[in-house]
C-alpha cells in the first residue's frame, strides 16, 4: 500500500460506500494524478462560477464567508449533499460521471455555479 489514506478519511469513504451513493463522493479518496481545483464561497458567490475538469477530478469547496453554507447537485450521476458548511469549512467532491454539473447552495438560492465534467 503506497496509499495511505487517513483513518478519519478513510472511515468517511467507508460510510459514503456502505451509504450506497452512486455519483459523487464527499471527502472521497483522491487520484494521485489529478489537480484539485479550489472553489471559493465568498460574497455569497462560488468562485469563479464555471470551470471544466476532467472525470474523477477532486474539487474543494473553501468556504471564505462569514456565514454558513452549502454545496449540493442534483445533476444525473453527480448527486451529492455537504450538509451545512460553517465558515472556513472546506468540503471535498469528487465527480464521477461525464456532464455538466449545476452546483447549488441550499441557503443562499441566488449561490449557484456550472461544472464540465468531460
Ligand atoms: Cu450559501
Amino acid at each position: 500500500m503506497s496509499d495511505r489514506i487517513p483513518a478519519s478519511r478513510a472511515a468517511v469513504l467507508a460510510a459514503v460506500l456502505i451509504g450506497g451513493v452512486a455519483g459523487a463522493t464527499i471527502g472521497g479518496a483522491v487520484a494521485s494524478n489529478v489537480v484539485m481545483p479550489t472553489i471559493m464561497q465568498a460574497d455569497k458567490s462560488f468562485k469563479p462560477d464555471v470551470v471544466t475538469v476532467k472525470v474523477g477530478t477532486t474539487i474543494s469547496f473553501l468556504n471564505d464567508d462569514i456565514f454558513d453554507h452549502n454545496v449540493f447537485s442534483e445533476s444525473r450521476g453527480n448527486e451529492f449533499d455537504s450538509r451545512v458548511q460553517g465558515p472556513g469549512e472546506t468540503v471535498e467532491i469528487t465527480l464521477h460521471t461525464a456532464g455538466n454539473v449545476r452546483i447549488h447552495c441550499r441557503i443562499h438560492p441566488k449561490m449557484t455555479m456550472a461544472i464540465r465534467v468531460e
